[in-house]
């Protein structure tokens, strides 16, 4: 089941720019950075809050560090903004099953790494209306470093 929009995933060209810019005018601090090259980003997570699920609602900015990254592909197309939303679930694995079983292309026929340990996959944007849509999963508190 999805309880929360776990993020909002945000693409831009310079990360320290673009992370200056949500302290300077929101107060909004980073609450971990990592680099994942499997997805071929740097991202900072800001935490905007906590959800009743247990989990918490972030941004996630990011910024490509290869050409031939999916993030880099997407800015060379649109320019910066909104990339991708990620609803958060205790079971990734039971709702990307569930809703492959809908007709929806799941991306990753397992999950993936995501940000702090997190398990990710992704649903098409063109099934999702345009929207590339991302599942998570958090790691346990105790093994999610930042
Ligand atoms: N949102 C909405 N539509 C998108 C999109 C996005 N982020 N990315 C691509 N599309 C659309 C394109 O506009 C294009 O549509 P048209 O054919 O109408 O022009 C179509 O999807 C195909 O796009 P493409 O540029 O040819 O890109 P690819 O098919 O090579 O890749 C996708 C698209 C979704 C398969 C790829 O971006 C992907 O695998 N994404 C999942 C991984 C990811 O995004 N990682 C970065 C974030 C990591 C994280 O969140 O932790
Ligand atoms: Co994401």
């Amino acid at each position: 089941m999805l309880t929360r929009i776990d993020h909002i995933g945000i693409a831009c060209f310079d990360l320290d720019k673009t992370v200056e810019f949500y302290r300077a005018t929101y107060g909004f601090e980073v609450y971990h950075s990592e680099v994942n090259e499997e997805q071929g980003v740097r991202e900072a997570m800001l935490k905007i809050n906590s959800t009743d699920d247990g989990g918490a609602s972030y941004l996630q900015l990011l910024e490509p560090v290869r050409e031939d990254s999916t993030v880099a592909k997407w800015l060379a197309k649109n320019g910066e903004g909104v990339h991708h939303i990620a609803f958060g679930t205790a079971d990734v694995d039971a709702d990307a099953a569930d809703i492959k079983d809908k007709g929806v292309r799941v991306l990753y026929p397992e999950p993936r790494i995501g940000s702090m340990g997190s398990r990710i996959t992704f649903l098409h944007p063109k099934d999702c209306g345009g929207v590339l849509t991302e599942l998570v999963t958090s790691a346990p508190p105790e093994s999610s470093e930042h």
